[in-house]
C-alpha cells in the first residue's frame, strides 16, 4: 500500500505535524522488567538445569584507556537485562537469575556522578540477585567447564572476559560453537527470531525516530550541500532523540557503492542521494531504512523509471512475506521483478525466467533482499549463519545469491528487511565474469540512456504477522511523487 495518510500506524502523527525536535521528543521507554523477567525465563525453560552465563563486554579504548568509545553491551545481554551495564555478567543457573556487576570505585561518583545500588539494578531488572562481579567464581565453584557462554565481540575483550568471569570466551572471529555453548546459542536464537511486545516497542520507537532523521536529510538536501551536511541533519536528529545510529548512516550520491561511508563530495543538481540510516535505542534496537532522494526535488524521467523498477521489485517482495514462506523465495520475487522492469525498458532482451535462471539480477542487484533486524541491524550475525540460515540450508554459490543473510522459513514474530536495489557498479559491468551469461541479452545502449542513475535501494523493516506482513516504515514515503512532496513539505 502506498504510504498514504491512511496507511500510517496508530500512534505516528503524520510528520508535517509532527515537528518536535527540541521540543516533545519521542523518547523510547526503557523495556519493563517484567517482560525482561519473561524472556530470562524462556531461556531457562529452553535451557533446563544448564548454567549459562552471558556477558556485557567492557567498554573499549580508543586509544588510551580512560578514553573509550561509547559503550555498546552485547546483544544477547541487552536482550536478556535491558541495560548497558558495562563489565557485568548474567548467570542463569538452577532457575534463577543473578547479575554481577563491578562495584563502582570509591571516585567514580566524582567522575560518573552518583551510580546506581546494587538494590535499584535488581528493582529496575527484575533479576533474583546483584551480586558483585568477584563473587562470581564462588557462586560458579568448580563448575565452570559445564558453564555455557557466547563469543564476545573481539580478542582483547574475550581475554579480559575470561580472566574476569572464570572460563575461556571465545573471540567472535575464532568461534566454533560446540557443546552447551551451541545449545545456548540455539536457544537464544529460537528466542530472538520471534519479537515480543517490549521488542516491537522498542523497533517502533526506533523507527518513529528514523522517518524524523530521513525527513531532516530530505529537507536538508538541495543542490550544492555536501552529502556531510544532509549526513549530520540525519544523525543529529537521532541524538536529539536519544538515539544512536545502529550503524555507519550511508549519506551518498554513489549510491552504487553499497557500503559507501564517504560524506565528502557536493551534491549536484541532478543527483540522487541514496540515504541508509537508521536509528538505535538505548537498549540497542535497530531499524534499518534506505530511500533515494533527488538532489532538484524531482526525478528525472529516466531516473524515475528505474526508481520505480525497484519499488516495484520493493512490493513485489512485501506482498510475498507471510508465515511459511521461505525467504530465498522472498529474494527470488524481488530479482525476478527487476528482471521484468528492465526488460521492459528495453535494457535486458529475452524472457523472463530464462533471464532469472541465468542470473541477470545478480549484475544489477547484487546483494540479498535483505535480513533479520532486532537487536543487531543484522540481527544475530554474531552467531554467523547460525541465525540467519535454517539448519540445513547453506549460502548459494553464485555470485549475488551468495550475500543474501537470510534463508528461513518466516513465522509470526519476525523483523526482516526488504532492500532491493539496482546499481551500474563499473566493476561488475566491464568484467565478462559477471556479465558473460547475459551479454547477448543486455543492450548496453538501452542502459547507457539511465546513466544518471548510479544506485537507488529501497528498504523497508517488516514484521511477518500471522495474517501476513506489516511494514513497520511505511510512515516514510516510498512513492516517487510522495517523496517529492515530502522534500517539499
Ligand atoms: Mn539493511
Amino acid at each position: 500500500m502506498p504510504p498514504g495518510r491512511e496507511s500510517r500506524g496508530a500512534g505516528l502523527v503524520p510528520p508535517r505535524t509532527r515537528r518536535y525536535i527540541g521540543v516533545v521528543p519521542p523518547w523510547t521507554d526503557p523495556t519493563p522488567a517484567a517482560a525482561l523477567v519473561a524472556r530470562r525465563q524462556r531461556l531457562l525453560a529452553a535451557l533446563g538445569d544448564a548454567p549459562a552465563l552471558i556477558v556485557a563486554g567492557r567498554p573499549r579504548a580508543r586509544n588510551y584507556a580512560a578514553n573509550v568509545y561509547p559503550f555498546r553491551a552485547e546483544s544477547h545481554f541487552l536482550y536478556l537485562v535491558g541495560r548497558a551495564l558495562p563489565r557485568a555478567a548474567l548467570l542463569i543457573d538452577r532457575g534463577r537469575s543473578l547479575l554481577f556487576v563491578e562495584p563502582p570505585a570509591s571516585d567514580d561518583p566524582l567522575w560518573h556522578g552518583e551510580i546506581p545500588g546494587f538494590d535499584a539494578i535488581r528493582a529496575d531488572t527484575g533479576v533474583d540477585d546483584v551480586l558483585s562481579l568477584e563473587r562470581l567464581g564462588d557462586v560458579v565453584g568448580a563448575r565452570w567447564p559445564e558453564v555455557a557462554t557466547l563469543p564476545a565481540n573481539d580478542e582483547v575483550t574475550a581475554a579480559w572476559q575470561s580472566r574476569t568471569v572464570g572460563r575461556e570466551i571465545l573471540a567472535r572471529s575464532a568461534a566454533k560453537l560446540d557443546g552447551a555453548d551451541a545449545k545456548l546459542a540455539d536457544a537464544m536464537i529460537a528466542l530472538r527470531l520471534a519479537h515480543d511486545a517490549a521488542a516491537l516497542a522498542q523497533m517502533r520507537g526506533a523507527i518513529e525516530v528514523t522517518t524524523l532523521a530521513h525527513q531532516a536529510g530530505a529537507r536538508a538536501l538541495r543542490p550544492g550541500v555536501r552529502e556531510a551536511a544532509v549526513h549530520a541533519a540525519i544523525d543529529g536528529t537521532f541524538l536529539a532523540h536519544g538515539m544512536s545510529p545502529a550503524y555507519g548512516s550511508i549519506v551518498t550520491v554513489n549510491g552504487e557503492v553499497l557500503h559507501n561511508d564517504a560524506h565528502h563530495n557536493v551534491v549536484r543538481d541532478g543527483d540522487l542521494l541514496l540515504v541508509d540510516a537508521g536509528a538505535e535505542t538505548a537498549e540497542g534496537w535497530a531499524s534499518d531504512v534506505t530511500r533515494v532522494f533527488p538532489a532538484s526535488g524531482r526525478f528525472s524521467a529516466t531516473q524515475r523509471a528505474i526508481y520505480d523498477v525497484v519499488l516495484a521489485a520493493n512490493r513485489a517482495a512485501i506482498a510475498k512475506v507471510a508465515p511459511g514462506v521461505r525467504y530465498r523465495d522472498v529474494h527470488l520475487e524481488a530479482g525476478r521483478t527487476i528482471v521484468r522492469g528492465l526488460r521492459d525498458l528495453g535494457v535486458l532482451r529475452g524472457e523472463v525466467d530464462g533471464l532469472v535462471e541465468r542470473g541477470a539480477y545478480t549484475v544489477f542487484f547484487p546483494h540479498g533482499v535483505g535480513h533479520l533486524l532486532g537487536l543487531d541491524v543484522h540481527d544475530m550475525e554474531d552467531l554467523g549463519d547460525r541465525a540467519g540460515y535454517a539448519p540445513g540450508r547453506t549460502r548459494a554459490t553464485r555470485f549475488g545469491d551468495a550475500y543474501l543473510r537470510l534463508d528461513r522459513d518466516l513465522a509470526p514474530g519476525m523483523a526482516v528487511t526488504i532492500e532491493p536495489g539496482f546499481y551500474q557498479v563499473p566493476a561488475i559491468l566491464r568484467d565478462a565474469t559477471y556479465t558473460a551469461a547475459i551479454e547477448g541479452d543486455l543492450d548496453r545502449g538501452a542502459l547507457a540512456r539511465f546513466g544518471d542513475v548510479r544506485g537507488i535501494r529501497l528498504e523497508d523493516d517488516v514484521l511477518v504477522t500471522a495474517a501476513g506482513a506489516e511494514v513497520l516504515t511505511r510512515a516514510i514515503p516510498i512513492d516517487a511523487a510522495e517523496v517529492e512532496a515530502w522534500m517539499r513539505a
